[in-house]
C-alpha cells in the first residue's frame, strides 16, 4: 500500500480543490498540469461554469463526497469582512467540516490557502478536522501556504510564483512542500503556520500601507501645486531601497483592503492595535471623497457645478484589465457623485451593468458621442483597450487619476 508521502512524490495522490475561485481554479489547473489527479469542490459553481470546467478537463462536484477519496485536499475558499471590520471566516469553518465529515481512513493532508489571521489554521481548522477522529500524525497532515495569485492578464507563471509552506508539525510541513515542489520552482519551509499565516499579511499589508503613503503624499502634492506624478517617477529612478505606488481614486479588490483588518482584529486580542493599518485603511478610504472634490474643482474651473453636469467615468473594475469591481472605490465615486445631483455614466468594456443605490447604469460605448457630450470625464481605471486618444482630443474636461492621458 502506497504511502502518502509515494503518491505525493509519485503523482498518483488524488487532490481535491475546496473553492474554484481567482485562487482555487489556478492551483486546479497547475495540479492537473504536473500530473496529479484533480477533483474541484465547490458547493455555489453554477451549472454552465461547471460544464466549462468540465471541458477545460477540470471535474467539479458540488458535495463533499469525493473528499473520501483524496488524499491531499486544498481549501481556496473566501476570507471576506462583515459589518465592517469583521473577519468572516465562516467559509473556512464550513469547508473545513464538510472535509471532516468525508475524511477517509487513509493519511491525508489538508493544506489551507486561504488568506486569514495569524492561528486560524492551529486554532480554527485543526480542531474541526479532528472532530472526525482523525488526528494530527495519525492519519491527518494540516500545513498553511498562502496564495500569491495576482489577478489579471500578463502576470506571471503559475510554477514561476515561489510559495512558502508551514506544517502544523514537522511532518506535514515536509509533505506540504514535497507536493507544492512539484507545482511551483520554489517553495520555502518555514516553522509553523502561523509565520506563513503572518508572512501573507505582511506581503499584503505592506502594499496597503505604500498605497495609503503615495496617496497621502498625492492629497499634500496637489495642495503644494506640485505634480505627485514627477515626483513618484523621480523617486522611482533610484535603484535600491525603493519601491514605487502609483496614487489613485482608492483601493479595491477583495484583499488588499480586506486582509490588513484580518491581522488587526487578531492583535487586539493581545492587546496590540497596529497603527499602520488603521492609518492606511483610513486614508484609502478616504480617496473616494477626494475625487469627488476634484471633480467639483474641475467643473468649478468651467464655471459648472457637479448638479446637472454629466459625468462619463472610465472603467469601473478595481483595477485594470481585471473584469472585477469588488471594493471597487469607482462604486463609491459613482455613488457620491450622483448624490450631489450629477448625472453620472460609465465605460467599462469588462463591467456590463452595476447597480448603485439602487440604480441601475450599463456601461455605455466609448465613442465620440459619450465623451463630447460630457461635462466632465473621470478615468478610474484605465484598461489597456481604452482609447485614450479620443478622450484626448474631444477638448472636454478630464479628471486623470491615473495619469493615463499624460503623453
Ligand atoms: N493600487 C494603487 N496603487 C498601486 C498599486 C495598486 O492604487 O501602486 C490599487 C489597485 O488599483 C487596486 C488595489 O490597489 O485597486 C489593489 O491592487 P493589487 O494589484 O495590489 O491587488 P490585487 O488584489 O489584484 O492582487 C494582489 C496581488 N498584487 C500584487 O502583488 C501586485 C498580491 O498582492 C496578492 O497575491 C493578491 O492581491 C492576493 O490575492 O492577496
Amino acid at each position: 500500500m502506497a504511502t502518502l508521502e509515494q503518491k505525493v512524490s509519485d503523482r498518483s495522490a488524488r487532490v481535491g480543490v475546496v473553492g474554484l475561485g481567482y485562487v482555487g481554479l489556478p492551483l486546479a489547473r497547475r495540479a492537473i498540469e504536473a500530473g496529479y489527479p484533480v477533483v474541484g469542490i465547490d458547493k455555489y459553481l453554477a451549472d454552465e461554469r461547471s460544464a466549462e470546467l468540465a471541458e477545460a478537463g477540470i471535474r467539479v462536484e458540488r458535495s463533499f463526497d469525493s473528499v473520501e477519496r483524496c488524499d491531499v485536499v486544498l481549501i481556496c475558499v473566501p476570507t471576506p469582512l462583515v459589518d465592517g471590520e469583521q473577519p468572516d471566516v465562516s467559509y473556512i469553518t464550513d469547508a473545513a467540516k464538510d472535509i471532516a465529515f468525508n475524511l477517509n481512513s487513509e493519511d491525508m493532508l489538508v493544506v489551507l490557502e486561504s488568506t486569514s489571521y495569524p492561528g486560524t489554521t492551529r486554532e480554527l481548522l485543526l480542531p474541526l478536522l479532528e472532530s472526525a477522529g482523525k488526528r494530527l500524525g495519525r492519519g491527518l497532515f494540516l500545513a498553511y501556504a498562502p496564495e500569491r495569485v495576482d489577478p489579471g492578464d500578463g502576470r506571471p507563471d503559475y510554477a514561476d510564483i515561489p510559495r512558502v509552506v508551514g506544517g502544523l508539525d514537522e511532518e506535514s510541513g515536509r509533505l506540504a512542500a514535497a507536493f507544492y515542489r512539484n507545482l511551483v520552482k520554489e517553495v520555502t519551509l518555514v516553522p509553523t503556520p502561523e509565520v506563513a499565516e503572518m508572512a501573507k499579511l505582511l506581503e499584503n499589508i505592506f502594499r496597503a500601507v505604500n498605497i495609503a503613503l503615495v496617496n497621502e503624499m498625492s492629497l499634500l502634492c496637489r495642495r503644494m501645486g506640485i505634480d505627485i506624478w514627477d515626483v513618484v517617477g523621480a523617486a522611482a529612478t533610484k535603484p535600491f531601497g525603493f519601491m514605487s505606488f502609483k496614487p489613485g481614486p482608492g483601493l479595491g479588490g477583495h484583499c488588499i483592503p480586506v486582509d490588513p483588518f484580518y491581522l488587526a482584529w487578531k492583535a487586539k486580542q493581545y492587546d496590540f492595535y497596529p497603527e499602520f493599518i488603521e492609518l492606511a485603511g483610513k486614508i484609502n478610504k478616504s480617496m473616494p471623497f477626494h475625487t469627488v472634490q476634484w471633480v467639483s474643482e474641475a467643473l468649478n474651473s468651467a464655471g459648472k457645478s457637479k448638479k446637472g453636469s454629466k459625468i462619463l467615468v472610465i472603467g469601473v473594475t478595481y483595477k485594470e484589465d481585471v473584469p472585477d469591481t469588488r471594493e471597487s472605490p469607482a462604486l463609491k465615486i459613482i455613488e457620491l457623485l450622483a448624490q450631489r445631483g450629477a448625472e453620472v455614466s460609465y465605460h467599462d468594456p469588462y463591467v456590463e451593468s452595476i447597480e448603485i443605490d439602487g440604480l441601475e447604469y450599463r456601461s455605455v460605448p466609448l465613442d465620440p458621442r459619450s465623451v463630447g457630450e460630457s461635462d466632465c470625464v473621470l478615468i478610474l481605471t484605465a484598461h489597456s483597450g481604452i482609447d485614450l486618444d479620443l478622450i484626448r482630443s474631444a477638448g472636454v474636461l478630464v479628471v486623470d487619476t491615473r495619469n493615463v492621458l499624460r503623453e
